[in-house]
């Protein structure tokens, strides 16, 4: 069986991420256009670094949940069935142990030289405009998909989710395209697993509400046969 899992802020929220539009997310001090924009990062460079700079650091603090690790369980007995995708630019998956993970929306770990193109990895700040390592040039950004930018990979994602047999969507308010489309690309059965109907609950052919750390371990047994299912 072929699955593709689609991820947002929800199955994040749990190990203490905020999500970006429940009350105290991460935009409720932030107009998203003043910080998730090309156009906000030419007005106010050092605003938006300071936003990522701080989340950055953030993810030295949690660890991944429940939800996380049953995904990394999941791969390990499908093997290349399976692919997450995730608009989530933490790398708590990775931790958890998932290694064929693809992140639509860019990566926090990660900066881009606008000057070379060159990608490196990061952990550090980048609002004190430190030098690319490649090119010298201070001109690395969050390597980060912003409103308006094309998200990496599509190609891909737009393939599996024609092959697979299975698209399950966990934690995404279903808001931001392409991936609130996601659903009418797939070709298999569909699930949506999140805490509330998402704006586009009534597209999946099975819609449970619940927090992921109990609805994603549960799915995953059911799917492997293993434990108890799911109760919603
Ligand atoms: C739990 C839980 C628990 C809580 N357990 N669940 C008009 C119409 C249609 C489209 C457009 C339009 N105008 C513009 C567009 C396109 C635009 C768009 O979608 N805009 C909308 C706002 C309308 N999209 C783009 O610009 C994208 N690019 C694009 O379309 O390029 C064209 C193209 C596409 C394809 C091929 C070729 C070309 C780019 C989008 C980039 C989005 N970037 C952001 C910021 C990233 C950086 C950052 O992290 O700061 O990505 S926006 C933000 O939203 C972030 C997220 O990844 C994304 C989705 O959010 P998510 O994950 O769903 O979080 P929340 O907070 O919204 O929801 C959390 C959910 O979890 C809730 O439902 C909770 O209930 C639930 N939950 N606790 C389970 N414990």
């Amino acid at each position: 069986m072929r699955v593709v899992v689609l991820t947002g802020a929800g199955i994040s929220a749990e190990s203490g991420l905020s999500t970006f539009r429940d009350s105290g997310g991460l935009w409720e001090g932030h107009d998203p256009m003043q910080v998730a924009t090309p156009e906000a990062y030419d007005d106010d460079p050092g605003l938006v670094q300071r936003f990522y700079d701080e989340r950055r650091a953030a993810l030295a603090r949690v660890r991944p949940n429940a939800a996380h690790d049953a995904l990394a369980r999941l791969e390990a007995r499908l093997g290349e069935d399976l692919l997450v995708v995730t608009q989530n630019v933490d790398d708590l998956h990775e931790r958890a142990g998932s290694a064929r993970v693809h992140h639509i929306h860019g990566r926090l770990r990660s900066a881009w030289c606008t000057t070379c193109d060159e990608r490196h990895p990061w952990d550090g700040p980048l609002g004190d405009r430190p030098p690319c390592p490649w090119c010298g040039e201070a001109t690395l950004r969050p390597d980060i998909v912003w409103f308006g930018e094309i998200p990496y990979g599509m190609d891909l994602v737009e393939r599996a989710l024609g092959e697979c047999d299975l698209f399950v969507s966990i934690g995404t308010s279903g808001v931001v395209y392409p991936a609130a489309a996601f659903v009418h690309w797939a070709r298999g059965t569909t699930l949506e697993l999140n805490l509330e109907p998402s704006a586009g609950a009534s597209d999946f052919a099975e819609s449970r509400q619940g927090p992921a750390s109990r609805l994603v371990p549960a799915w995953v047994n059911e799917l492997l046969g293993e434990g108890p299912g799911t109760s919603t």
